[in-house]
């Protein structure tokens, strides 16, 4: 009895665990493609510096001794390929750790832990708005002060020259220009392409403030105040995909894309019997070794289906031609079945059509012709195409295949991989 029951509990565990994993996945392919968003972000803030005196047995009047407190972290951009393919991860804040407080004998507080912000390679960050601008107009540091509990206050005359407090601050901008770091480039805009992962700093930690040993001079023998850290650096960035992969492919709905795609990569982009089953891209990364035992590796984007009016924000219209002016090499996929709505001859002329409208230049970036269902096709129709594609250019290839029977798909490999090779060679 006491054995079934255990079964039956394993039994239900089992049964949740399946469905909040069905159900998890579907919400990661719900989750929106996202090309273009504003982040705002923050810089930690300096740890205070502390005002203490050292206090030992037999030592009377012992000397200042408040340590500095820590620097705030910065924040940093990175690319991380493999992982991300479009910005739907971001949040819409970023915050670094403030740094912690100085604390007496000569103990310095500890440094805020930075945060990296992770993007895919072809991301444009930039700088729309600083909102701190109007406190680093100026060569001077805005400086705070803590004053030892007690509240001793500064006094405000000295005898001769500078008083105490205006002696104070000079040391303290003094300080503060030694310890700030080299200038960022203002207004920040970074192109964040294959750059093997290196960060760039988006906002500065504040640097933290300093304990009152630094105030100690000739006049003031017992400084009673130290300063306060400043702030991070707080800025709202706008970021951009502007390259989503290295060769798309591009066709009309149900051309058999994403069958390729997932054939080629290890990609799981839907497919299905009907018109539009894509709504989003989806990327998959190829990774060949060459002739020559070098490893080629690049990604590839199976595009939504592109309809007659295209160019004139039809279907997904625009959404859908963005996403094409993002890849560097395009493949047309072509359904070449007797099948298709319409002749491969007449699928090829409307998709040419279509990119020639919205913007020449992509047709520059056409390398290859995927003639895809082959297994159904004949001869015939293989020909036709091949005539065509041949009178409009000559050095596109049309190559037959069958992405469901994976036929062709060593010839397709190779020449993809001429023509990215190609490309970066340029
Ligand atoms: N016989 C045959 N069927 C194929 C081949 N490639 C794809 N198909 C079928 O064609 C249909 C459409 O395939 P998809 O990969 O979803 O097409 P798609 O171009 O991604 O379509 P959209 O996302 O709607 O634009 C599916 O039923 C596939 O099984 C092929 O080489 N031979
Ligand atoms: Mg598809």
């Amino acid at each position: 009895m006491i054995f079934g029951n255990l079964m039956f509990i394993q039994k239900r565990k089992l049964i949740n665990l399946g469905g909040l994993q069905s159900w998890t996945r579907a919400i990661a392919t719900q989750q929106k493609f996202k090309d273009k968003v504003i982040i705002k972000v923050k810089g930690g803030t300096g740890g205070a510096g502390c005002s203490s005196f050292g206090r030992e047995k037999f030592v009377p009047y012992g000397p200042p001794d408040g340590g500095n407190g820590g620097d705030g972290g910065s924040v940093y951009i990175a690319t991380r390929p493999g992982i991300f393919n479009n910005l739907s991860h971001l949040l819409s804040h970023y915050k670094a750790d403030s740094g912690t407080n100085g604390k007496g004998g000569n103990c310095h507080g500890s440094l805020g832990s930075s945060s990296i912000i992770y993007v895919p390679p072809g991301t444009i960050v930039k700088e729309i708005k600083n909102l701190n601008e109007e406190e680093e107009q100026g060569s001077s540091y805005p400086v705070q002060w803590v004053q030892r509990p007690g509240n001793e206050r500064l006094p405000k005359v000295a005898l001769e020259g500078p008083s105490f407090e205006e002696e104070a601050e000079r040391q303290a901008q003094e300080l503060l220009h030694s310890k700030s770091p080299p200038m960022d480039p203002y207004p920040i805009v970074y192109s964040m392409m294959d750059d093997g992962g290196k960060p760039r700093i988006l906002c500065r930690g504040g640097i933290g403030g300093f304990g009152n040993v630094h105030f100690l001079n000739e006049k003031n023998r017992s400084p009673k105040f130290a300063t306060k850290g400043l702030k991070g650096q707080s800025k709202v960035f706008e970021l951009e995909l502007k390259t989503l992969c290295d060769i798309g492919l591009v066709g009309l709905p149900n051309a058999g894309k994403s069958t390729l795609l997932n054939s080629l990569t290890r990609a799981s982009s839907t497919v299905g019997d009907y018109e539009f089953t894509t709504l989003q891209p989806h990327l998959g990364t190829v990774r060949l070794i060459s002739d020559n035992h070098i490893p080629v590796s690049f990604r590839l984007a199976d595009i939504p289906g592109l309809i007659e009016g295209a160019s004139e924000g039809r279907g997904l219209g625009f959404e859908f031609l963005r996403h094409v002016e993002r890849a560097k090499l395009l493949c047309m996929v072509i359904d070449i079945s007797p099948r298709a709505k319409i002749s491969c001859t007449e699928a090829f002329q409307q998709l040419w059509k279509e990119l020639e409208e919205y913007n020449p230049d992509l047709l520059k970036r056409l390398s290859v012709v995927i003639a895809n269902k082959a297994d159904l096709s004949s001869q015939k129709q293989l020909q036709g195409l091949e005539e065509m594609v041949f009178n409009k250019r000559r050095t596109i290839r049309v190559i037959p295949i069958s992405a469901t029977q994976r036929q062709g798909m060593d010839v397709l490999l190779r020449c993809m991989a001429d023509a990215y090779s190609n490309l970066s060679v340029v």
